[in-house]
């Protein structure tokens, strides 16, 4: 154990010091884009380099809305071993066949080199200076394996089972737990039994994320997610009841009980050191709204994954990515992702309940010197906004084409039609939404509706020229995130 962290900290001392050295000839900043599956990550960092490279409208972002950025360019970047990001792609999906990009099944990197102007009369002396923005793109299912660093066997096994028998998740566990009823630890290791421990435990995971009720899901990450790790032993465990007495030398508890701290070696570790600990910036995205129509359980569940995550970063405690990191984070941003499902009334109430559910995390990061700001955020705005008129009372609405499928009021669309939309107020009391799931709470009597739209079709100036992609306060994002770099 302890050869391992020297490792780790040996490794990570020597990157930084190539880092560092980068750093002299031209600054970089690595920014982290932390989030859940399907919180936004790969279309923020799309639409931020979209924008940046295709002259988007970012009045907020001052060093470019004064025209002291003269220039943004993808450039190669930093670690070889890596794949790129493929951004291409994605703005091909986004923009031409106006579809969203396909979950993302494994890490990949990319360098946007930001050419400007200093403000400064001294820095103008040295001539134009350069920014690398280093952004990695990676599934959010690994992102619930960090606190895992911090637990052995026993300890995981014993949370996933109460987790496992809890009302919102019993039903989606049911086969895996009766299966277990059968299981003894304390029996002889055997192949076949861990693999089919594992393939049910694999099938409860896969419910809860498909499940209406919008939950997190729960780590182990690549069990969903795989990359190339698919079908190895690392990946063939499941939680087991601890026997009483512990499980012996050989038995099917001590096989599992190894092949988890594998897991953790040579999967979880090397990423979050890799990937993680070398990180100056964070932003971090959370579809709240998703959890907030799916009702009071999902949101708890949301709170709880993102601040036990948030928790690893805590600089000072003895968790194994503290020890690690050696820059030290003094941004995070918080971005309520998807805003453009709301009328822009309703934003400053996302932002509130937000920093409400997360508020522990918020004051731990304050606390440890980070600035933190919350905003409501959409990377690409699918919407405009109107008003409709139901029952003579005016509703602040949104205008967009829903995805192929969606359905409204028993309506089901075809991915062509464009409809007005009211989705509903959100809770005025952000404290409404850490009410129990039993409580009848704000939350709970707030009809709110939420459908997915496709992303817009772009407008063209007169030339020809595709217009970048709208978005709602990506320009606020980046003056938090890198203005100060731009000085
Ligand atoms: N309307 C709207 N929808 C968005 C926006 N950003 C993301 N979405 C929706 O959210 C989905 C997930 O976005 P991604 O960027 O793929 O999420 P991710 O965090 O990369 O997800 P994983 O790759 O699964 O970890 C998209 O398919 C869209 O449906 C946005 O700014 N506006
Ligand atoms: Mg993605």
């Amino acid at each position: 154990m302890k050869l391992t962290t020297l490792t780790d900290e040996a490794r990570l001392a020597l990157s930084t010091l190539g880092d560092r050295a980068a750093d002299l000839i031209s600054p970089t900043v690595r920014l982290g884009v932390t989030g859940l599956a399907r919180a936004g990550k790969t279309v923020f960092i799309t639409a931020l380099v979209h924008n940046l490279v295709h002259g988007g409208r970012l009045p907020l972002f001052r060093a470019y809305s004064s025209g002291r950025v003269t220039g943004a360019k993808l450039e190669p970047q930093p670690d070889d071993d890596v794949p790129r990001f493929d951004y291409e792609d994605h703005v091909r999906a986004l923009v031409d066949q106006r579809i969203w990009p396909d979950s993302t099944y494994r890490i990949s990197e990319l360098r946007l080199t930001i050419a400007y102007e200093s403000a400064s009369y001294f820095k103008q002396r040295f001539g134009p200076g350069k920014l690398h923005l280093d952004i990695v793109d990676y599934p959010g299912e690994w992102l619930l394996d960090l606190p895992l660093l911090a637990k052995d066997y026993a300890q995981w096994s014993s949370e996933a089972l109460a987790m496992a028998r809890s009302p919102a998740r019993r039903a989606a566990a049911a086969a895996w737990l009766a299966r277990l009823e059968t299981v003894d630890p304390t029996a002889p290791e055997d192949e076949v039994v861990a693999r089919e421990l594992a393939a049910l435990f694999t099938d409860y995971l896969r419910a809860c994320r498909a499940d209406e009720n919008a939950l997190s899901t729960l780590p182990p990450g690549r069990f969903l997610m795989p990359g190339d790790l698919e079908g190895s032993p690392a990946l063939t465990f499941a939680p087991l009841p601890e026997p009483e007495a512990g499980s012996p030398p050989g038995s099917l508890g001590r096989m599992m009980a190894r092949r988890y701290e594998a897991y953790k070696s040579v999967v979880v570790k090397p990423f979050f050191r890799d990937h993680f600990a070398r990180l100056d910036r964070q932003i971090v995205l959370v579809d709240a709204l998703n959890a907030l129509n799916a009702g009071p359980a999902a949101v708890a569940d949301l709170g709880a994954a993102l601040t036990e995550i948030l928790g690893c970063y805590r600089p000072g405690s003895n968790s194994w990515l503290a020890s690690l990191l050696t820059h030290r984070i003094d941004r995070i941003l918080i971005g309520a992702t998807k805003a453009d499902h709301l009328h822009h009334a309703d934003h400053d109430r996302l932002e509130s309940i937000l920093a409400r559910l997360l508020a522990p995390a918020i004051e731990r990061a304050s606390a440890a010197g980070a600035r933190v700001e919350v905003a409501a955020l959409a990377s690409v705005r699918a919407t405009r906004e109107g008003v409709v008129i139901e029952d003579s009372q005016k509703l602040p609405s949104i205008i967009g084409t829903p995805l192929a499928g969606e359905t409204v009021d028993g309506e089901t669309f075809d991915g062509k039609t464009e409809i007005a939309f009211f989705p509903g107020d959100l809770p005025n009391n952000p404290e409404s939404v850490l009410a129990g799931p039993d409580s009848t709470s704000e939350l709970e009597q707030t009809a709110l509706r939420f459908v997915r739209f496709r992303p817009p079709a772009l407008e063209r100036t007169a030339e020809g020229i595709t217009l970048s992609l709208p978005h709602i306060r990506l320009d606020r994002a980046l003056e938090f995130l890198i203005g100060d770099r731009l000085a």
